[in-house]
């Protein structure tokens, strides 16, 4: 009797350890529906920021995750305390896309304690390693490079350059204007206008270069730090009749690479657009199943990015884009 009893006991044993599911390494919960929390920056911001949430929710949904999006609309306190928030619910993964790339210090510790991993992406922010699970970025002073590069081997007589920079203190805007300003440091280049554009926004890029054509300040050189803002300079100039593109008096770099903006490329109308992509769901997803899963991760992950000239762009390049 007694032997029967503990092989039924065993056989017990046995089946409710196999009806177990897969244990997370992360949470140590047992095949639970993963919740990650997004901090997103604005809703409208940009056609970027459009393709960027689109993949973070669309990987989200097929990877079988549950997303609680926020959106800081320009409010870096506002993203603070959604974070904050997000802890509290106990998410189990903890998105950030900051606005600013500042100020992150407590939240990081906050989701440390709570055993919440911390992802970075798109723009890096100022945290140590050790507060921060991975980061999924671009590298912005990169890109404002090979904007430099490319400036450079145009060998204009003079550089009278215009910059159109994103939201003041993004990681984003903090290293494509540090590149063109040490960039026209060392080349003796001329910044007859450097203002960042809040909320990086079209029309206030517009109105900008509507100003100093009107201020009859001489550019020859726009460094917009994305699509959006280099679209509005370029529709101050078309109101202007200032020549601008391929066969322009005045160049015309952009940032993002939109799908819409390459065709400005293809067309002549930008004469160089650096690519930041935007599409980091996938990326976020393959990060979040190596960590449920155990494996190591590389920490730390700058995006592979392109440039794309008006001299060497073809259709069949901007066909081949996914967003
Ligand atoms: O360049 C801009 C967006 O953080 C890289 O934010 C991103 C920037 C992008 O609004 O269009």
């Amino acid at each position: 009797m007694k032997k029967l009893f503990s092989a039924v006991l065993v056989l017990m044993l046995v089946l409710s350890l196999a009806a177990c599911g897969k244990k997370s390494e992360t949470t140590g919960k047992e095949d639970k529906k993963i919740t990650v929390g997004v901090v997103q920056t604005n809703a409208n911001e940009s056609d970027w920021r459009t393709a960027n949430t689109n993949s973070i929710n669309k990987a989200f949904e097929e990877a079988g995750f549950e997303t609680k999006m926020v959106f800081g609309e320009g409010d870096h306190a506002k993203q603070i305390s959604q974070a904050q928030q997000l802890i509290q619910e106990e998410v189990d993964y903890l998105v950030v896309l900051g606005l600013q790339s500042a100020g992150w210090e407590d939240v990081a510790k906050a989701a440390k304690e709570a055993g919440i991993p911390f992802i970075m992406a798109d723009r890096k922010l100022d945290l140590p390693e050790d507060l921060y699970t991975a980061m999924v970025c671009s590298d912005f002073e990169a890109e404002g490079k090979k904007a430099v590069d490319w400036l450079k081997k145009q060998n204009l007589p003079s550089y009278k350059i215009v910059v159109l920079g994103g939201d003041t203190g993004s990681s984003a805007q903090l290293g494509r204007s540090k590149a063109i300003e040490e960039g026209a440091a060392a080349n003796g280049w001329e910044i007859v206008f450097n203002q960042n554009m809040k909320g990086w926004d079209e029309n206030l890029a517009k109105q900008a270069v509507a100003d100093l054509i009107a201020s009859g300040t001489e550019f020859n050189v726009i460094y917009a730090e994305n699509d959006n803002m280099a679209r509005g300079a370029c529709d101050a100039m078309s109101a202007a009749g200032i020549t601008y593109g391929k066969n322009g008096d005045v160049k015309v770099i952009a940032f993002d690479a939109n799908k819409w903006a390459l065709e400005k490329v293809l067309a002549g109308e930008f004469n160089l657009d650096v690519e930041c992509n935007p599409l980091h769901g996938p990326r976020i997803v393959k990060l979040i199943k190596q960590l449920e899963a155990g494996e190591k991760i590389e920490k730390n992950v700058y995006v592979e990015e392109e440039v794309f000239d008006c001299d060497t762009i073809t259709r069949e390049m901007i066909d081949a884009r996914s967003y």
